[in-house]
């Protein structure tokens, strides 16, 4: 087992303060030059069943890669490949499936972030493919046009597997993408951006010592899908970044280094209802965001991510609060070929609080929700299929968490009682919770009623999920009440 002790469960402010002054933190280097051409991970092949399924093929594998640090070539996992995985790609109203393989030589799961589907389908702790072993979920594609990732969700080994390599994107399209006037070439103009921070061994290898950090690992190494110092020739007036933030705990505030202003367009579950204008955008680990940058001819535009804006927590610099450092150049060629005008109406899209017929509450705290940690044979939250309800979230430490949930994306309708700002106004999955804030979440259960299969809500610091942070939901019919899992089930992980 690769679980760590739940050590800092009741953490105070002096320990914090102990934490504050270890002086360990090591701040993230970049490269004199951003000379390695941005690595894009291939759009993955599918093939088209008899009944019009989309079936993909993925194999978690080991192996080793080469990042270009002069060191070793350094033990990496990746789906297809030594690191990370092609950017699988469907249509909303299509059937997919996907033949995944587990030849890493330990058990895995790959869970579909942001995906509305089955929760046996889902890919989380009770969906672990054993080592040897396959698994081919199928679902209908049913949900607006996103950028959307797949990674690793096993009990307990999760931050290990992602950091490792093992994630990629999972791009779903519709009639609004359609006709958004957003550039859609993949890899010239559409671009995949996987943001994640390493800690390299003297020797090329990665580590995910901390030093004790309550948040995990800030690596002091930054690649982006995979190439460190990458640049990105851009061909094109406009170019569309697909932001992921991709690592454990690092939480990145993006910007240009020239301060120029952007179109946010899409947030984690799709497209905002019109492009707003910002010169910055801030991601903890699991959220997304497109953005649409214009360029000049012959000029370039460097991303960085500068301070994020943390909240109150105890020690900033501690959990890279001020961290700012470059992460990806843009080189616009000397010519551009022109660009469609972005749609001043993107999507349309609301949840009314009236129609909320639940409240919950989860309180976030050390490694607990609501008191408790994770067990997989408890389910924590029973819903009536086809429910609206109000989740109130909030971060009890002053350190930071962020909070996912499983199978539907939500709407933000307060912090703290205010109004969130518009770029929290779209669909999400995944929001940071500022210490001592609450955040009030929408979101209606239209679909996948299963009394035995749970859901996870969690906080997508992977360390913290590994720890125990996360708790079940099952969806079902009006009247049905949850049914007992498995109890083979919460203990298989531990049976190899
Ligand atoms: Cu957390």
């Amino acid at each position: 087992m690769k679980r760590r002790s739940p050590r800092l469960l009741a953490l105070g402010a002096a320990v914090m303060l102990a934490l504050a002054g270890c002086g360990s933190i090591s701040e993230v280097t970049v490269p004199a030059d951003f000379d390695q051409p941005l690595h894009i991970p291939p759009l993955a092949e599918s093939t088209i069943d008899d009944d019009g399924t989309r079936v993909f093929d993925l194999t978690a594998q080991s192996g080793t890669t080469d990042f270009s640090t002069g060191a070793s070539a350094t033990e990496t996992m990746g789906f297809n490949g030594s690191f990370l995985g092609p950017t699988l790609r469907a249509k909303r109203g299509e059937m997919v499936a996907v033949n995944f393989s587990n030849e890493l030589g330990r058990t895995t799961s790959v869970h579909w972030h942001g995906m509305h589907l089955p929760a046996a389908m889902d890919g989380g702790p009770h969906q672990e493919v054993e080592p040897g072993g396959t698994w081919r979920p199928e679902w209908q594609i049913d949900q607006p046009g996103a950028t959307l990732w797949y990674h690793p969700h096993p009990h307990g080994e999760t931050e290990d597997q992602v950091y490792r390599g093992l994630a990629g994107m999972f791009i779903l399209d519709d009639e609004d993408t359609a006709v958004s006037g957003l550039p859609s070439e993949y890899g010239v103009d559409d671009i995949p951006v996987i943001v994640q921070d390493k800690q390299f061994t003297g020797d090329g290898q990665l580590t995910l010592q901390n030093d004790g950090n309550e948040i995990g690992l800030l690596g002091s190494t930054v690649m982006v899908n995979g190439t460190i110092g990458a640049h990105h020739k851009v061909t094109t007036e406009k170019v569309r970044l697909r932001l992921l933030n991709g690592s454990t705990a690092r939480i990145y505030n993006f910007g240009f280094e020239d301060g120029r202003p952007f179109q946010l367009v899409a947030t984690d579950g799709g497209l905002l209802r019109s492009p707003l204008e910002q010169r910055n955008i801030q991601l903890s680990p699991g959220e997304r965001a497109e953005i649409v940058v214009a360029m000049e001819p012959g000029t370039t535009a460097m991303l960085r991510s500068s301070e994020p804006d943390l909240g109150a927590v105890a020690a900033p610099f501690a959990f890279g609060a001020n961290d700012s450092f470059d992460v990806l150049e843009l080189r616009a060629a000397g010519e551009l070929a022109p660009s469609s005008a972005v749609s001043p109406t993107l999507s349309d899209f609301g949840t009314d609080e009236f129609d909320a017929s639940v409240t919950r509450s989860f309180e976030l705290e050390g490694r607990r929700i609501n008191g408790r940690t994770m067990d997989m044979g408890r389910i924590d939250e029973t819903i009536t299929l086809g429910a609206t309800e109000v989740w109130e979230v909030r971060n009890k430490n002053l350190f930071p968490h962020n909070f996912h949930i499983h199978d539907v994306q939500f709407q933000i309708l307060s912090i703290d009682g205010e109004t969130p700002p518009a770029h929290l106004a779209g669909r999400k999955d995944t929001v940071y919770l500022s210490p001592q804030k609450t955040y009030r979440l929408i979101m209606t259960f239209e679909d996948y009623a299963d009394p035995q299969v749970p859901y996870m809500f969690h906080c997508h610091l992977l360390l913290h999920e590994d720890e125990g942070m996360m708790g079940q939901f099952v969806v079902v019919e009006p009247g049905q009440s949850a049914g007992a899992i498995p109890t083979n089930d919460g203990g298989a992980h531990h049976a190899h």
